[in-house]
């Protein structure tokens, strides 16, 4: 029997104004336009204040998180494709691999889907430090390939998320969490409004 929807999880940052508007504003008018596009049932984690990874490589972060639903029958590449729609529409440009950015939308996980491959997930993922900043996947890989390093991604995700486990890790969102530095779980302020 086919489901009846497939369930994604999106991280969203931003790190530079758009017309004038900080990043929370930017990353709420994402929201909206997804749910425009189709996404359903949106539940929205809270926003944070994050430091720039690499640090000094630009300006503090505004970092959320959601989970929402599709249709069973749009593929995980056509979801990529409309959060980079709309990060065009919200002044996204990519000149910089890590570089500063008004939206950036990634695919975290869609369900428990292993994308493209267990061995190529396992690969993005196990990528030296230094490699990382330099090597960015010319495909979806799914679960995201870094979430589990980041606390920018796994604080806010643990908002909506906690149980969510992990296809190749077999750890939830809270364990990864528990796995970070302390210092690298108290860096991530809930935004004061
Ligand atoms: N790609 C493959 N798989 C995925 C996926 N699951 N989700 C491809 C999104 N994209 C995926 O992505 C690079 C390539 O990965 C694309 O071709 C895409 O199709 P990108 O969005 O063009 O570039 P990016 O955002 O610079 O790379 P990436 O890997 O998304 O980087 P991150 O992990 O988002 O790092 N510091 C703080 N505090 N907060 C942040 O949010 N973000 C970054 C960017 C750096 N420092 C940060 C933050
Ligand atoms: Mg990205």
């Amino acid at each position: 029997m086919q489901k009846e929807s497939q369930r994604l999880l999106v991280a969203a940052g931003g790190n530079l104004p758009l017309r004038g508007d900080p990043p929370e504003k930017t990353i709420l008018q994402a929201f909206h336009l997804l749910e425009t596009r189709g996404l359903r049932g949106l539940v929205v984690s809270r926003f944070y204040h994050t430091p720039c990874f690499p640090a000094g490589a630009g300006p503090d972060y505004v970092n959320a998180a959601f989970a929402a639903c599709v249709p069973p029958e749009v593929t995980p590449s056509e979801i990529l494709a409309m959060l980079h729609e709309v990060e065009a529409e919200l002044g996204r440009t990519r000149d910089t691999r890590w570089g500063m950015r008004t939206l950036d939308l990634d695919l975290i996980a869609c369900d428990d889907l292993v994308l493209p491959d267990a061995a190529t997930q396992d690969d993005w993922r196990s990528l030296p430090a230094e490699t990382q900043r330099i090597a960015a996947p010319d495909r979806l890989i799914l679960p995201h390939p870094r979430m589990q390093d980041r606390a920018f991604v796994l604080v806010p995700l643990a908002d909506v998320a906690p149980d969510w486990c992990h296809p190749r890790l077999n750890l939830t969102v809270a364990q990864m969490l528990a796995a970070l530095s302390t210092q690298d779980r108290d860096e991530v302020l809930p935004l004061s409004v």
